[in-house]
């Protein structure tokens, strides 16, 4: 099957450890793929969807208990328990392994085991990296050949010497109560066990994407992000790139497929990622990211060609669709699509629709679909290098508090900032749906280190670089006293993207304020925009007294990493208290 000893060892181990009928080396091939999907239709994992309207797409409806990542089953397995983290789970490897091996002992009998290559990355990049992924699972080979480089080109690359992650996953008998995400770190390898869905079950992406890769970059100097990577061309054609972070369901996928509103003639955005950006230091003490993926994992709900056209016409062909509804005539369907809502629709779990059973899409029902689809991909997308970024944009979902939008006054305090990033909740993963929680860099449930040591390794890049991209903060989900949301959101943050460009180039005004610098309301592009100059002001106003409750918050938090918390961070605290109150003084 592969000439690498070590491929080949750990292949032969997996097989006698879980006994599968068969072993199949996947080559990512179209004929491969067909057979799977053949075989797919045929025992009713894959339902076909109406040719006419979505050629080649494909509907999956997972067990109804097997719906979003399992943070809390998820595990950082390091040797120290302090590597790990309060921020992760942690068992030592020794107990993770023998928590985990007993369930696969022989869990593969009468299934076939498929033994997937993968690369994350583009082809010949020095960035890009290898892993194994064995499953038992076709819909987690078929959603990998999306998602990721499979194929021979991916094992070439492990051929040639270059390390690889190794990932085992097995759906079992998708029982919630023999589930485990297992990460091992130190020994570049994930068990996984119990789920098919999304980030449990497709290891490239959450658990070696990011977990793992956030391990291995801090070690090797770079950055491995939970961010969204897109290139805004001016209309004079020249483009600046940044990556924006945001916690699952919070709208990267529609903010790296902007279109811009007709007012801002002449602006474009460019899709590099929509999801991971891995980050190295250039010569010229610039970031470089790349986008480790090769597809959209996104959440169906709310996209429609009103807050994300791009998406619309990326996924209606080729496309495999999970939990979504289906309408009579076999077209995929979800809260927030076009168009009325059909008389009858066929729920996520196969049943007619009744609004007894909730909604008819589950809210984190998603499609899988290539990036190369979409029509705003950026042709620098899979430059080897990456491309150059002047900004890292942070943010959550927060209906107070947060303005629409502040820049940092330098990287320590972007770096605080980012960390002390709160978010309300959602369906992405299983647990309570809109309760604020801190989401450091949108990386909670993604950081495979102790976040106290993460952000040592962020602020070390000060002294790495004179070059490094200015950090923002933006909330595009205020609402007022009824509940409504105050943004416009969707393509309206061009304004935001507009501003934040200008800032790069050194131009355009802000205000210094104890939390950061913000626009005035002239400083934002509102032409053709139809907003109470008072809902602007209220959107970028800092009001003290919620501010010191959200500090306060924020040390608190902080306080929960002990010792290992960088004093950079603590230096932050105690400067913008110390101005929120000069600030009360001077009122
Ligand atoms: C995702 C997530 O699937 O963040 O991207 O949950
Ligand atoms: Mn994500």
């Amino acid at each position: 099957m592969t000439n690498n000893p070590e491929l080949a060892a750990w292949i032969d181990a997996v097989a006698a450890l879980t006994t599968p009928d068969q072993i199949r080396l996947v080559d990512g091939s179209d004929a491969e793929n067909d057979a799977l999907i053949e075989s797919m239709l045929a025992d009713g994992t894959l339902e076909k969807l109406n040719e006419q309207t979505h050629p080649n797409c494909f509907l999956h409806r997972s067990d109804p208990s097997d719906v979003a990542r399992v943070e809390h089953l998820t595990f950082v397995c390091t040797e120290d328990s302090e590597d790990a983290g309060p921020n992760n789970n942690w068992m030592a490897p020794e107990e993770g392994h023998a928590k985990v091996d007993p369930l696969f002992d022989g869990c593969m009998k009468g299934r076939t085991m498929y033994v997937i290559p993968y690369l994350m990355g583009p082809y010949g990049s020095p960035f890009s990296r290898a892993g194994v992924e064995i499953t038992d699972s076709p819909y987690v080979v078929a959603n990998m050949r999306i998602m990721a480089r499979i194929g021979q080109r991916a094992l070439d690359h492990i051929e040639a010497g270059n390390s690889f992650v190794r990932g085992l996953h097995s759906i079992g008998q998708l029982d919630p109560e023999q589930r485990y995400i297992m990460h091992f770190p130190e020994d570049l390898m994930i068990k996984s066990f119990g789920s098919g869905y999304g980030g449990n079950a497709l290891l490239g992406k959450k658990c070696h994407a990011l977990r793992i890769a956030s391990w291995q970059a801090r070690t090797e100097g770079w950055l491995a992000e939970h961010m969204l990577i897109l290139g805004i061309e001016d209309p004079a054609g020249n483009t600046t790139y940044v990556a924006a972070a945001f916690p699952s369901a919070c709208g990267k996928t529609n903010l790296a497929m902007l279109v811009p509103p007709a007012a801002l003639d002449g602006w474009k955005v460019w899709t590099v990622g929509d999801d991971i950006a891995w980050m190295h230091l250039g010569e010229d003490g610039r970031l470089w990211a790349i986008n480790p993926e090769a597809g959209f994992f996104g959440v169906a709900p709310g996209t429609s060609l009103s807050t994300n056209p791009n998406c619309m016409n990326t996924l209606g062909r080729n496309a495999i669709y999970t939990n979504v509804a289906v309408t009579p005539d076999g077209q995929p369907w979800w809260e927030g699509i076009d168009g009325d809502k059909p008389g009858e629709l066929i729920d996520w779990q196969g049943r007619p629709h009744s609004l007894e059973n909730g909604p008819a899409a589950h809210p984190n029902s998603r499609f899988t679909v290539s990036a190369s689809q979409c029509p705003s991909y950026s042709d620098q997308a899979n430059e080897p290098q990456g491309v150059p970024i002047s900004a890292l944009i942070f943010g959550g979902r927060r209906s107070a508090v947060a303005p629409l939008v502040f820049e940092a006054l330098d990287w320590e305090h972007g770096v605080f900032a980012a960390a002390a990033v709160a978010s309300e909740t959602t369906a992405a993963a299983t647990g309570a749906v809109g309760q604020v929680r801190r989401d450091p860099m949108a990386m909670k449930p993604f950081c495979g280190y102790n976040f106290a040591d993460y952000w040592t390794h962020w602020l070390g890049f000060k002294d790495k670089s004179e070059n490094l991209p200015k950090v923002f903060h933006v909330n595009w989900f205020r609402k007022d006293a009824d509940g409504n949301f105050m943004w416009p959101g969707f393509g309206d943050n061009m304004r935001v993207l507009k501003w934040i460009t200008e800032r790069c180039a050194g131009q355009s005004n802000a205000v210094k304020t104890p939390i950061g610098l913000i626009p005035n309301g002239s400083d934002l592009d509102l032409s053709g925009l139809d907003l109470d100059q008072k809902v602007v002001d209220a959107l970028l106003a800092i009001d003290p007294n919620i501010w010191r409750t959200e500090i306060e918050a924020i040390e608190e938090y902080f306080g929960s990493f002990g010792e290992r918390i960088p004093s950079e961070i603590l230096g932050q605290i105690e400067r913008i208290k110390r101005e929120i109150t000069e600030s009360q003084r001077a009122a």
